[in-house]
C-alpha cells in the first residue's frame, strides 16, 4: 500500500495545550488520527511525524522523494510551522528531492502578523491549505491523493 508523509515542524507538539483561539483545542495525536482516517479512505497509508529540528525534517523530505522514485509515496503534506518564514534549507530539500509537497497551515497566516505572510515553502509546494484549522490535514490529504493518482 503507497503512503502519504504528514510532516509537522517546530512547535507543533504543542498542539492542543496552548493557543486554541488560534489552533484549537485537538492535539498532535488527534489530527494523526484523523490523518489516518482520512488515508484508510483512500487506500493510503500514513506515516506521520513531527520534529523541531530543521536538519531532522531535511533528512525526512531526501526520504520522501527516494521512496517517491521506489513508488512507495504519493508526497508529503507538510506543515512546516514557523520555518515557512525563514528557512532556505527545507525549500531547497523539497526542490532538491522532487518531492511532491502540500503545504499547509492551520490558521489563515494572511490575516496574522506580517512576518507570517512571506512563505519560502510556497514556490516548492504542489498546492497550499491556509486558515481550515486542523480540519486542513484530511483536505490536504484527499488534494494530493487527486493530484497525484494515476488511474
Ligand atoms: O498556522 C499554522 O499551522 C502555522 O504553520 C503554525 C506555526 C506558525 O509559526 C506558522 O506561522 C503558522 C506555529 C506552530 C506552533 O504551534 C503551537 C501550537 C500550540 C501552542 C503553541 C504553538
Amino acid at each position: 500500500m503507497a503512503s502519504v508523509l504528514v510532516l509537522n515542524g517546530p512547535n507543533l507538539n504543542l498542539l492542543g495545550t496552548r493557543k486554541p483561539e488560534v489552533y484549537g483545542s485537538t492535539s498532535l495525536a488527534d489530527v494523526e488520527e484523523m490523518c489516518r482516517q482520512e488515508a484508510g479512505k483512500l487506500g493510503l497509508d500514513v506515516d506521520f511525524r513531527q520534529s523541531n529540528h530543521e536538519g531532522q525534517l531535511i533528512d525526512w523530505i531526501h526520504e520522501c522523494g527516494r521512496a517517491m522514485k521506489a513508488g512507495d509515496c504519493i508526497g508529503a503534506v507538510y506543515n512546516p510551522g514557523a520555518h515557512t518564514h525563514t528557512s532556505v534549507a527545507l525549500h531547497d530539500a523539497i526542490e532538491g528531492a522532487e518531492v511532491t509537497v502540500i503545504e499547509l497551515h492551520i490558521s489563515n497566516v494572511h490575516a496574522r502578523e506580517e512576518f507570517r505572510h512571506h512563505s519560502f515553502i510556497s514556490p516548492v509546494a504542489r498546492g497550499i491549505v491556509v486558515g481550515f484549522g486542523v480540519l486542513g490535514y484530511p483536505l490536504a490529504i484527499q488534494g494530493l491523493h487527486q493530484l497525484t493518482r494515476t488511474a
